[in-house]
C-alpha cells in the first residue's frame, strides 16, 4: 500500500490510456512489435481486443476533428481493416506513451519513437494514443467496457516503478 492507501500498482502516478494499432500496423504484421515497446518498457497491458472498427465508433473516435479537410480520409482508413486496440497502464503512462508513439506526421517523427523507426509518410503513422487525461478517459469509455479492463497487479512492478 501507499501513502494514500491506494494498493501499490495504482498509485498516485498511474494513469491509463488508449492505444490503437491502426490497419496499417496490423497489415505490416507491426502489432507484437509495436505493443513489446510498450511491455518492455515496463507498462502493462490492462485490456486488449482485435476488432473491426464501425462507422459509428471511427465518427465518435474522431469528432474532434469533424470538419476539418482531412476528416472523412481518417474516419474511412481506421475502419478499411481490422485493428488492436488495448489499454495501457502503468505510472505517467499517457505522456510516456505519446512520447514513445513520436510526432503526428512520421515524416518528422524522431528516430527512437514508433513513427520515427517504423513508419514513413503520410496518414500511414501506425498508431493512435491518448493525447491527455480527458482524452484518455472518454477514449477507454467508447472503445472498452468495464468488464474487459483487467486489474494487474505484478510481482515484478516494485522492480521498474519503486
Ligand atoms: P496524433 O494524436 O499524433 O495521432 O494526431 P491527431 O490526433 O492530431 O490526428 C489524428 C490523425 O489525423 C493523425 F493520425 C493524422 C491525421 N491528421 C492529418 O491527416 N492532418 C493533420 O493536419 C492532422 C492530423
Amino acid at each position: 500500500m501507499d501513502q494514500e492507501g491506494c494498493p501499490d500498482h495504482m498509485s498516485g502516478n498511474t494513469e491509463r490510456t488508449l492505444v490503437i494499432v491502426k490497419p496499417d500496423g496490423v497489415q505490416r504484421g507491426l502489432v507484437g512489435e509495436i505493443l513489446g515497446r510498450f511491455e518492455r518498457r515496463g507498462l502493462k497491458i490492462v485490456a486488449l481486443k482485435m476488432m473491426t472498427v464501425s462507422r459509428d465508433l471511427a465518427e465518435r473516435h474522431y469528432a474532434v476533428h469533424q470538419g476539418k479537410f482531412f476528416y472523412e480520409d481518417l474516419v474511412s482508413y481506421i475502419s478499411s481493416s481490422p485493428v488492436v486496440a488495448c489499454i495501457i497502464e502503468g505510472p505517467h503512462a499517457i505522456g510516456v506513451v505519446r512520447a514513445m508513439v513520436g510526432a503526428t506526421r512520421p515524416q518528422e517523427a524522431a528516430a527512437g519513437t514508433i513513427r520515427g523507426d517504423l513508419a514513413l509518410a503520410g496518414l500511414r503513422n501506425l498508431i493512435h494514443a491518448s493525447d491527455a487525461p480527458e482524452t484518455a478517459q472518454t477514449e477507454i469509455e467508447l472503445w472498452f467496457r468495464p468488464d474487459e479492463i483487467v486489474d494487474l497487479p505484478r510481482e515484478i512492478d516494485r522492480w521498474v516503478y519503486e
